[in-house]
């Protein structure tokens, strides 16, 4: 009691076809004991077109001279109604010849079974395909895409003229990698074909980096429960996109659900198997579906199936019980006489309540209908699509029996050669493996090893509303494949409908791009593609968007207030320019000009007996190593280089040394003449010549030091980046910390002797006070270089320079006041005060 076709009379071959003209089987009946073929239901005009198509191209073969001449080809094609049993069912009849249970690929009209076209779904051909390929039996599938069936030793005789999903599944990898989508959801139909779909897909998605959101199935019988999980996985996710794996017929209960629930903004990711679904692409569900995108098997005009398509009509064979049901389906009336029940509907819906229609239309079919007004899926030849792989897959078996049928042409009488009928099924499809031909619109039809087709391409189409308020297909692209090369093409002036409130491309990630200046921080037990942003830390940068580390910043370089970027270190160094260098500046010119005012009045008066008094050329080396100390502290200021580095100290100590020394010079000769005072001995006097030795020896001792100084460690610059991170600090480094205390222990010890000797000598009375000057100077000296070390210990930077330079001025001033600013006032303001007598009294000084 199965549904289908048979035109195997007078045929010596005979092609199998399986395909779903309905949609689903009636639930057996529980008392019924005796094992029945079900009855189907819900007559399916896309499948019923397909079939037609079958017979179509068969006998547009029989008509053609140049395929099979000899032989005509018959049918036999069988209902599968979408159901694994059914399509079973009708595989073990057609090798078995129906009653017998032992194959002899001969069907019950005696012809001679060839090779078999279908089945519709995957699960349906693979199960059918278990059975054939026993026997080798070829398979030539039209619509089934199922990765599963690409395996060669688990369906060893099937072959396809639509591409695996494998393909489909890259396709839609490439696709959301193209439009920026990161965070996408899936949901599949619990059947072979969606699960495996979604295997592939997700596996293909997680390579690419990408996350899959939620992951669901939709039941192919209904129940509540289970499509409310799916709902609610929709409604509590972010993933705006998602990819649909599923059959149109199994779809609609989904629809509604949508509907019901008004989810929209979603962009839906569509499988072959429904992108181009006229029963889903309808205005109604455009708010919901609209904008849609897909790949679809490429569009075909097929010559001539426009008329044969149309050519059908009840009254022709009263026992064609599905041309009746057709017109009785899509009339919507009841054929006179027929024995075919109209339009039962034994589903339950969505309610849970199983609604009967069991009621034929009380509308009789008049046979005067007409074809034309109707608008019917079956008659749509604008989307040919599968139905022209259905047309290649006939030609496909028809080509290898032309070609088997040709072998003694080809391989000459001698070799052994199959013969139509009496061929075995696997030499058949030994030739159907290895068969090549070109369709009708010019495309390649090619097996590999695994029967899947070689090459093709699938068209990118995207749901948008025409004009006239219908939904269309809108192609946006192709999707080449050839061998392992996979190629996404957008065609530029397409533009995209896209079903979100602001009309752009959706954005569905599960966490935003983390912005320059922050790095992914992972969420423990979370897909990668959630995470959390987390600022880089201080002298790292990510520079770009969704970085995943953020990366140090080079040696002179710190990170900016973003840490989006590494900017150059703030250079530090006491420059001219800024407030506290130009003042110390002005302060050391200014200290260099007192120093040589007081030389000016030194050498104005220089006949005075003030100036001759205790050695006038010792008092202008002091006024001469006072300007130099004074300048040498300009070297202090500004960028520091190496001759600078060098320089500084040296000609500090080198200055002090002889400020030192000439006064050294001076409290000696004040010391002796002290101590000639108190012994009343002249014995001790020093002469100028042994003074001014003084001076040259310590000069010299300190200049040797500081040319070992600077041979052997000298002083150079110094990047220090560690006292501050963001700034580096441009000093000297000194060499060598041991020569610097050797070259400026030589000065303490200079300034030891000189206080010593002027504090000895303080009480020495003579008018200038020389002696008490001197030691209040050295005090001074003292006090100030001895602040000096903790102040400069405890600064840092630029300041540290700041610090010493206040210290040399300091003590410098110090030194010209003390020593000189008291003679320069009675120079100056008292000169009664300096005469001979004043100044000879009982002052036995020593020179002259
Ligand atoms: N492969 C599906 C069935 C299917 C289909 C279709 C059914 C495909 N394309 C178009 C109806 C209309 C792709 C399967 O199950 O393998």
């Amino acid at each position: 009691d199965l549904n289908g076709y048979v035109d195997a009379k007078n045929h010596s071959v005979v092609i199998g076809g399986l395909f779903p003209i309905h949609s689903r089987t009636i639930p057996a009946n529980e008392s019924i004991l005796e094992p029945v073929s079900a009855k189907c239901e819900g007559f399916n005009f896309r499948g019923f077109r397909w079939m037609k198509t079958m017979i179509h191209t068969i006998q547009e073969i029989n008509e053609r001279k140049d395929i099979l001449p000899k032989h005509t080809l018959g049918y036999q094609i069988f209902d599968t109604c979408c159901t694994v049993s059914k399509a079973m069912e009708s595989a073990l009849v057609m090798l078995t010849g129906q009653e017998e249970n032992k194959p002899n690929m001969r069907n019950s009209t005696g012809a001679y079974l060839a090779g078999i076209v279908g089945s519709g779904g995957s699960a349906l051909s693979i199960a059918a395909s278990r059975v054939l390929g026993l026997y080798f039996l070829p398979q030539v599938g039209y619509a089934s895409t199922c990765s599963l069936l690409s395996d060669e030793f688990q369906f060893p005789s099937y072959f396809r003229t639509i591409a695996s999903d494998t393909i489909q599944s890259q396709a839609m990898v490439k696709l959301i990698l193209h439009f920026g989508w990161v965070w996408v959801g899936t949901i599949a139909t619990d059947d072979d074909y969606g699960k495996y779909g979604v295997k592939v897909f997700k596996e293909n998605l997680e390579s690419a980096n990408l996350c899959v959101a939620f992951s669901e199935t939709i039941p192919k019988v209904y129940s509540n429960e289970k499509m409310q999980k799916a709902v609610n996985a929709i409604k509590g996710s972010s993933a705006k996109v998602i990819v649909l794996y599923a059959s149109d017929l199994d779809l609609s209960p989904f629809v509604l659900e949508m509907v019901y629930h008004n989810i929209t903004d979603r962009t839906w990711i569509a499988s072959e198997a429904w992108i181009t679904s006229a029963l889903l692409a309808k205005p109604e569900y455009f708010p919901y579906f609209g904008g849609s995108i897909g790949f679809a098997v490429p569009r075909s005009d097929i010559p001539g199936l426009k008329e044969f398509l149309y050519d059908v009509h009840p009254s022709k064979d009263p026992n064609d019980v599905l041309t009746i049901e057709f017109w009785q389906t899509a009339f919507n009336c009841t054929w006179p006489n027929s024995s075919v029940p109209y339009n039962l509907d034994h589903r339950v819906n969505m309610t849970g309540k199983e609604d009967r229609l069991e009621a034929t239309s009380d509308r009789l079919c008049t046979g005067e209908e007409r074809l034309e007004d109707l608008k019917n899926t079956y008659l749509d030849v604008s989307q040919l699509r599968i139905t022209n792989n259905v047309r290649q897959a006939v030609y496909t078996l028809a080509y290898a029996l032309d070609e088997l049928s040709r072998c003694e042409e080809l391989k000459g009488p001698d070799q052994f050669c199959p013969y139509i009928p009496t061929f075995q099924p696997q030499e058949l499809t030994e030739y159907v493996s290895s068969l090549r031909f070109t369709t009708h619109d010019g495309r390649k039809v090619e097996f590999d090893e695994s029967g899947d087709i070689k090459e093709g391409n699938y068209d990118i189409l995207n749901w948008q509303l025409d004009d006239n308020g219908e939904v269309a297909f809108i192609k946006l692209g192709e999707y080449t494949f050839k061998e392992s090369k996979y190629e996404l093409r957008f065609k530029k002036e397409s533009p995209i409908f896209w079903n979100t409130e602001s009309s752009k491309v959706p954005y569905s990630v599960c966490t935003d791009v983390c912005p320059p200046g922050t790095r992914k921080g992972i969420r423990h037990g979370k897909p990668i593609c959630c995470f959390d942003c987390i600022p880089c830390a201080d002298g790292h940068v990510s520079e770009k968007p969704g970085e995943r580390e953020c990366t140090q910043c080079g040696e002179d370089y710190w990170s900016n207030e973003d840490r989006s970027k590494c900017v150059l270190k703030e250079v530090e160094f006491l420059a001219y320019d800024e407030a506290l260098g130009f003042t110390l500046v002005i302060l050391s010119i200014l200290g260099a000009l007192v120093a040589l005012a007081v030389t000016v009045v030194y050498v104005l008066y220089r006949r005075t007996p003030l100036v001759q008094a205790n050695d006038r050329e010792l008092s202008f080396l002091i006024q001469v190593a006072l300007l130099i100390i004074m300048l040498s502290s300009l070297i202090f200021i500004g960028k520091p280089h190496t001759w600078s580095c060098r320089a500084r100290q040296v000609t500090l100590a080198l200055g002090f040394a002889l400020c030192l020394s000439s006064i050294l010079g001076k409290t000696i000769s004040l010391f002796l003449a002290y101590r000639i005072s108190a012994s009343k001995t002249r014995f001790l006097s020093m002469r100028p010549v042994f003074r001014k030795l003084i001076v040259l020896l310590s000069v010299l001792v300190e200049a040797g030091i500081c040319i070992a100084y600077l041979l052997m460690r000298p002083p150079r610059v110094y990047k220090n980046m560690e006292s501050q991170v963001i700034k580096i600090i441009l000093e000297c480094n000194e060499g060598s910390i041991e020569f610097l205390c050797v070259v400026f222990g030589v000065d303490v010890l200079l300034a030891f002797l000189c206080f010593l000797s002027s504090f000895v000598a303080r009480q020495l009375p003579d008018n200038y006070y020389e002696g008490k000057c001197i030691t209040f100077g050295m005090l001074a000296f003292f006090i100030i270089w001895i602040s000096f070390v903790p102040a400069y210990l405890s600064t840092k930077g630029k300041f540290k320079v700041a610090v010493e330079i206040f210290a040399i001025l300091a003590s410098s001033y110090g030194l010209l006041g003390c020593i000189f600013a008291p003679k320069c006032f009675i120079i100056l303001l008292r000169p009664k005060r300096n005469t001979a007598e004043t100044v000879g009294g009982r002052v036995p000084t020593a020179d002259k």
